[in-house]
C-alpha cells in the first residue's frame, strides 16, 4: 500500500488496477511529482475519462474541514449562483471564518452592475445563514480581482491554513493555479478541466513553513445542470467569453426555447423586450405558444439542441411555472443556463426548466 498522492488531482496512486483511479504504472511510484495516468491524460490529450462521483465520500472528506482553524475561500461560479452557492457550507466548515468568492466575472456582461452585484450575494449568502466576512469578484482566468482578494486572505488568515471550498466545476483549482503562478511562476500546476469532478483529494500549496493553501474536490449539487447533460452539451452551454446579450420584442402569447433545456412563455401583458444572456453558442427559438408543445414534440434534440441524443437520456422531464411578475428590471434565471431580465414588468409568464434544477426570481444587476 502507498498513500503517495497525484500532484494533479490529489487522488491516492496505485500500480494495481489500470481501469481505477489513481493508477501509475509501478516504475513511476518512486519518482517525485507524479501525475496520474487521468490527470495526464486531461492535460496531454484534453481526454477526460468519467470518475463515477461519490457525492458522499467527497463531501464527508471535506466536512473534515469543520475540525479545523483555518480560513474558508468559498469559491461559487457568479453565471449560476443557484447552482454553486453552498447553503449547507456552515455545517460542513464549522465556524471557521469564510470569504465568499464569485469566480467566472469574465463572462458577465460589461453593463453588469458590480457593486449591486456584491450586496446581492452578501444578502443571499446571509439569508440561507452563512456567516460571511466579505464578498469578492474575480476572474481566475483572466486575473481580475485576484490581488486584492490575495490581500484580504493574508489579513484574514492569521497565519492559519486556507481551504479553497465549493460545488464542483467552479473553478477552485484553476483560482488555486493562479496563486502558484504568483509565488512560483508555475503554469497549471494542478490540474483543471471543463468537467465536474477533476479533483479527487486535497492538495495542499504551501503558503509558509507552518501553512498552506488547500485545494479541495468539489462538492456535488444535484441543482447543478452539468450533471444532467452530456460532455458535448455541457461545453455549448458553458459561456467561454462575455457573454452578449440577446434582445427579443415578445408579443403576449409568444414562446422562446432555450435550445430545448428551458421554455419562457409570455403568457399576458404588454408587447416589450425581453433580454436574454445565455452562452453565445446557445440557440434560443422563438414560436407562437400555441405551437410550442407540438414544436417541443417534434423537434426536440433535432432543431432544440442542445439537448443531444445522449443528453435526452438523462435529462429530467420539464416542469413548468408561473410568475406574476410586477416589477420592472426583474431577471428569471435558469441555473446553469443564464437569465432573461424582464424591463417592463406587469406581466403573467410561465417557465419551464429541468425537473430539480429550479428556476429563480431576482432584481437585475444592470
Ligand atoms: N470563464 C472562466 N472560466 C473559468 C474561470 N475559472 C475557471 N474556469 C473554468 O471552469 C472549469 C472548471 O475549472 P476547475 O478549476 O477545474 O474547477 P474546480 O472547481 O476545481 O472543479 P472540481 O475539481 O471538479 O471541483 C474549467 O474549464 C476552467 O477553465 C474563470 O475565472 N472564468
Ligand atoms: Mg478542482
Amino acid at each position: 500500500m502507498n498513500d503517495e498522492q497525484c500532484i494533479g488531482c490529489g487522488v491516492t496512486l496505485q500500480s494495481e488496477d489500470k481501469d481505477k483511479i489513481g493508477y501509475v504504472p509501478h516504475s513511476s511510484l518512486d519518482k517525485e511529482d507524479v501525475l496520474c495516468q487521468r490527470c495526464f491524460k486531461l492535460r496531454h490529450y484534453n481526454k477526460n475519462e468519467t470518475v463515477s462521483l461519490d457525492s458522499h465520500d467527497f463531501l464527508q472528506m471535506v466536512s473534515t474541514i469543520h475540525k479545523t482553524d483555518s480560513l474558508i475561500v468559498h469559491v461559487i461560479d457568479i453565471f449560476d449562483v443557484d447552482g454553486t452557492l453552498l447553503q449547507n457550507l456552515q455545517r460542513i466548515v464549522g465556524n471557521n471564518p469564510i470569504l465568499l468568492v464569485g469566480n467566472k466575472v469574465d463572462l458577465l456582461p460589461k453593463s453588469t452592475n458590480k457593486g449591486k452585484l456584491k450586496n446581492w450575494l452578501l444578502k443571499t449568502a446571509k439569508d440561507v445563514g452563512l456567516k460571511i466576512k466579505d464578498v469578492h469578484l474575480v476572474s481566475s482566468v483572466q486575473d481580475i480581482g485576484i490581488n486584492e482578494l490575495a490581500i484580504q486572505m493574508e489579513q484574514e488568515r492569521n497565519n492559519k491554513d486556507i481551504y479553497v471550498v465549493g460545488v464542483t466545476n467552479v473553478g477552485k483549482s484553476t483560482f488555486i493555479n493562479q496563486f502558484i503562478q504568483r509565488s512560483t511562476g508555475v503554469k497549471q500546476a494542478i490540474t483543471t478541466s471543463y468537467f465536474p469532478g477533476t479533483t479527487l483529494g486535497f492538495i495542499s500549496v504551501p503558503l509558509d513553513n507552518r501553512s498552506a493553501l488547500i485545494d479541495t474536490p468539489g462538492i456535488i449539487n444535484s441543482r447543478q445542470m452539468a450533471h444532467y447533460v452530456s460532455k458535448q452539451d455541457l461545453k455549448l452551454i458553458t459561456p467561454n467569453k462575455e457573454i452578449k446579450s440577446r434582445n427579443y420584442q415578445l408579443n403576449d402569447e409568444q414562446t422562446l426555447f432555450i435550445g430545448g433545456l428551458a421554455r419562457f412563455d409570455f403568457v399576458k401583458g404588454q408587447k416589450q423586450t425581453f433580454v436574454c444572456y445565455f452562452s453565445n453558442q446557445l440557440y434560443i427559438h422563438r414560436t407562437k405558444l400555441d405551437n410550442a408543445d407540438d414544436v417541443y414534440e417534434r423537434q426536440i434534440a433535432d432543431l432544440l439542441k442542445p439537448p443531444n441524443e445522449e443528453t435526452l437520456q438523462q435529462l429530467p422531464p420539464l416542469v413548468r411555472t408561473s410568475y406574476r411578475i410586477e416589477e420592472p428590471n426583474t431577471d428569471i434565471v435558469f441555473p446553469g443556463l443564464g437569465w432573461i431580465t424582464i424591463l417592463q414588468g406587469d406581466v403573467t409568464v410561465e417557465v419551464h426548466s429541468p425537473k430539480g434544477v429550479t428556476v429563480s426570481i431576482r432584481k437585475s444587476f444592470n
